[in-house]
C-alpha cells in the first residue's frame, strides 16, 4: 500500500455515529453515491490505534477514500471534493459566483473555528490538567456557540421557504451548519437560541438524501 492511498473501488468512508463523518454521508447521499461505512469506535479511541494512524495520521474522524484510492481527511476539503466530483448534484455554485464564495466562508469558519472547540469539549484532558477540564469544556461550548451566532445574525439566513445560507437554493455548506448545530449541547440550545440556524437544520434534515442519515446518527435526538 502506498503511503496516502487505499486501494478500493467505490468510496470508504471511516467514520462513527454521531461524528463528523456524517456530513460526509449526507453529502454522498445528496450526490446519489453509494458508500462503504468502516466504523472506527471514539468510544474506546479506537481513532489513536495504529492501524487508523496508518490510514489518518491525524487520528481524527473523518476520512473518505476515493474510488482511486486517494485518502482524504478533513471535512472542509472531503466535502469540497464530493462537491467537485459530482457535478450534476449542484451543491455548490459554479466556480467564481457569489453565491459560491459565501458557501466558502461559512464552511470554513465552521471547519477552522468551531470544529476545534469540539476537540476541546471532547477532550478537555489534553488542554490542561486533569481539574481544569470543566472549566476548558465550559469555555469551548460558549465560544462554540459564539460562532453559530455569528451565522444567527451575518449569513443572511430568512427561514420559511428559503432557509439555506444561498436562500431557497441547498447547498453542500448547509451541511455543516445543521450537523455542527447539533454538537456541544446543540440540541437544546440551538433551538432555544438561534431561530434561523434552527429553521435552517431542521430543513436539512428533512431533505429525503439527508432525513435517514440524521435519524441514524442521532441528530434528531432533543439532548
Ligand atoms: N480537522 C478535522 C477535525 C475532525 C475531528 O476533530 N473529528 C472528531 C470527531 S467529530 C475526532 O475524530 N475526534 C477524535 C480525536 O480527536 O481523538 C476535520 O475537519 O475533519
Amino acid at each position: 500500500m502506498r503511503q496516502g492511498r487505499v486501494t478500493g473501488m467505490g468510496y470508504l468512508l471511516y467514520g462513527d455515529r454521531g461524528s463528523g463523518s456524517a456530513m460526509v454521508e449526507m453529502a454522498l447521499a445528496e450526490a446519489g453515491q453509494p458508500v462503504d461505512l468502516r466504523e472506527v469506535p471514539l468510544e474506546g479511541d479506537h481513532q489513536l490505534r495504529a492501524a487508523y494512524l496508518a490510514i489518518n495520521p491525524m487520528g481524527r474522524l473523518p476520512t473518505l477514500v476515493l474510488p482511486d484510492g486517494t485518502v482524504m481527511t478533513e471535512s472542509l476539503a472531503i466535502l469540497l471534493t464530493i462537491a467537485d466530483r459530482h457535478p450534476d448534484a449542484a451543491l455548490l455554485p459554479p466556480a467564481g459566483s457569489t453565491e459560491r464564495a459565501l458557501a466558502l466562508r461559512w464552511m470554513t469558519l465552521l471547519a477552522a473555528e468551531f470544529y476545534p472547540h469540539v476537540t476541546r469539549w471532547d477532550y478537555p484532558d489534553r488542554f490542561g490538567p486533569k481539574d481544569a477540564a470543566p472549566a476548558i469544556r465550559e469555555r469551548a461550548e460558549a465560544l462554540g456557540h459564539d460562532v453559530l451566532r455569528v451565522i444567527e445574525d451575518h449569513a443572511g439566513l430568512r427561514s420559511g421557504d428559503a432557509p439555506f445560507l444561498l436562500g431557497a437554493r441547498f447547498s453542500v455548506a448547509d451541511i455543516p451548519v445543521a450537523v455542527m448545530s447539533r454538537w456541544m449541547g446543540g440540541r437544546a440550545w440551538t433551538p432555544a437560541n438561534l431561530p434561523r440556524v434552527e429553521a435552517l437544520a431542521q430543513a436539512v434534515a428533512r431533505r429525503p438524501a439527508i432525513a435517514p442519515i440524521w435519524e441514524r446518527h442521532g441528530l434528531a435526538a432533543k439532548r
